[in-house]
């Protein structure tokens, strides 16, 4: 069993649509480990996308992940990481496979309502980020 991270942004919560990613979460076979739902502030979605802090959207991206509630999990699969990655599709909705969560409910690159940790360190980071060894068990 491997452990990833995922959220659930401010667009999906906001659109009322988080309930139908959740079904395609368990549908696809993960176990939800850990979930919860909070609004981040500004400084705490930079501290989340520090690795993005030199790019060009890194304000709007900020900005827009401190917009609203969201949801974070820790989802728990045999290759959670790969797994979760190809549930969610590309980062583009426009060019995610058909049937992939971001296909279907993603707007734009920004507003594509999922997001999943990319390797094993950044899920062990990004898992820490949010979640306490307590709430893990
Ligand atoms: P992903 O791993 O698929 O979430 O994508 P990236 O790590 O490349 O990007 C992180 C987030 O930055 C994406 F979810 C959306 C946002 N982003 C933009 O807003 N504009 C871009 O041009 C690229 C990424």
């Amino acid at each position: 069993m491997e452990r990833t991270f995922a959220i659930i942004k401010p667009d999906a919560v906001t659109r009322g649509i988080a309930g139908e990613i959740l079904k395609h979460i368990q549908t696809a076979g993960f176990q939800i480990a850990a979930i919860k739902s909070m609004r981040l502030t500004k400084a705490q979605a930079e501290g989340f996308y520090a690795v993005h802090r030199a790019r060009p959207f890194f304000g709007e991206l900020t900005e827009f992940m401190s917009s609203g509630k969201i949801i974070a999990m820790v989802l728990e699969a045999d290759n959670a990481i790969a797994r979760w990655r190809d549930t969610m599709g590309a980062t583009d909705p426009a060019k995610a496979a058909k049937g992939t969560i971001r296909n279907s409910f993603g707007a734009s690159i920004q507003n594509n309502c999922t997001h999943g940790s990319d390797a094993p360190e950044t899920a062990a980071f990004e898992i820490g980020y949010f979640f306490a060894g307590y709430e893990l068990i």
